[in-house]
């Protein structure tokens, strides 16, 4: 079954509440539709969101690298050829989240074409992941009214913080708050997408200890070397490497480096193929996995869950699932539920995002 066709739709959702964070703001699902089209019919599917602030990326720079640059190099190529797919692919530096949709639409294509969900082709491990709600900045009461809301209406006990302000006093403040509104049964974690200095994220660790809190995500930027590390080595809860871990030589980098002792890995940016190279760092060096969010649509969301469901190193700790709560409409045509605080995997062959047509006639922005 071959390639003939690769399409690259931007799109445009609003979020209802925008999501704020120390590297950037998100206002609008503007992100990019990836279908893989075959010789036979099937079709392969994923969602590419654009992190500029992340990695670079932008919508149009999606729709051009995938189909001015990749779509040539890669339509002729049978569905099963992935790898070499990826080694066409890896001879352009950069581009990840491109790179990624379009190795999650092959999966997706050929769990279509095999007749199976992808999440069974990973690995089968188990059919469903824990939710953790990732919480942006907004005043200490809010967040918690926040965080208590998703735990009455899903269930969902895991609340990553996103930190990284100044003062510093505006993050510590919330982490109190939380812990005390949400008493102890919660596990909360704290992601600062490298807003404050290595000196600074030690200073809030000192602030909030004896606050349980579990994982502390890329406090600073991980390219200062020496600060990052001396952090890392004084920190009493595992340092995540997300941003600065995008591929598994990343990984190992940031690892060996002592940058980082956890890892968070994102199909979005990592696509099954690479992420799963980065599992497999992991797993053989016995370093933590998170399952990211990159702020996903419902459509990424159910590639993080057949990915994280796959794998028992994934499936042990809560996974980001929920953001797309905030968003005013999905393309998805079956919703997502959270419930009991869990996602379920999809046992549709493929990854199990059908698309609703009407609506991606109605958000598309090409036409
Ligand atoms: C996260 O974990 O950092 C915010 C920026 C981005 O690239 O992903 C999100 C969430
Ligand atoms: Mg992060």
């Amino acid at each position: 079954m071959n390639i003939t066709r690769i399409e690259a739709i931007p799109y445009a959702i609003p979020y209802t509440h925008p999501l704020r964070f120390a590297s950037g703001e998100v206002h609008t699902a503007d992100h990019v539709l990836v279908r893989v089209h075959t010789d036979e019919g099937v079709v392969g599917v994923a969602d590419a969101p654009p992190r500029p602030y992340t990695y670079g990326e932008t919508q149009r720079s999606i729709v051009e690298v995938i189909t001015g640059l990749f779509a040539p190099q890669v339509v002729g190529f049978g569905i099963l050829d992935r790898e070499r797919i990826h080694a066409v692919l890896g001879r352009t530096i950069h581009n990840q989240v491109a790179k990624g949709a379009l190795d999650i639409a092959l999966w997706d294509a050929i769990g279509k074409s095999l007749g199976q969900p992808v999440h069974r082709l990973l690995g089968g491990y188990g059919d469903h992941l824990r939710v953790s709600h990732m919480l942006g900045f907004r005043p200490a009461q809010e967040l918690l009214a926040e965080a208590q809301r998703f735990g009455a209406e899903y269930g969902i006990t895991t609340f990553k913080l996103k930190v990284g302000r100044r003062p510093l006093a505006l993050d510590i403040e919330a982490c109190h708050v939380l812990r005390e509104g949400l008493g102890d049964e919660a596990e909360l974690y704290l992601d600062a997408n490298r807003g404050w200095t290595a000196n600074e994220a030690w200073e809030v660790l000192r602030a909030t200890d004896g606050l349980g809190l579990t994982l502390l995500e890329e406090p600073c930027d991980a390219h200062e070397a020496m600060s990052r590390r001396r952090l890392v080595e004084k920190s009493p809860i595992p340092v995540v490497g997300d941003e600065s871990v995008p591929t598994a030589g990343d990984a190992s980098r940031e690892l060996l480096s002592g940058g980082c002792n956890a890892i968070c890995i994102k199909t979005a940016r990592s696509g099954f193929t690479e992420a799963r190279e980065i599992l497999g760092l992991c797993t053989g060096l016995g370093v933590d996995v998170t399952m990211g969010n990159q702020i996903d649509t419902q459509v990424g969301t159910l590639a993080t869950v057949a990915f994280g469901a796959a794998h028992e190193a994934t499936g042990r700790r809560a996974g980001e699932l929920s953001n797309f709560l905030d968003m005013a409409d999905d393309l998805l045509a079956e919703p997502i539920s959270i419930v009991d605080g869990r996602v379920s995997v999809r046992d549709a062959p493929g990854v199990g995002a059908e698309i609703d047509e009407e609506k991606l006639a109605r958000y598309r922005q090409d036409r």
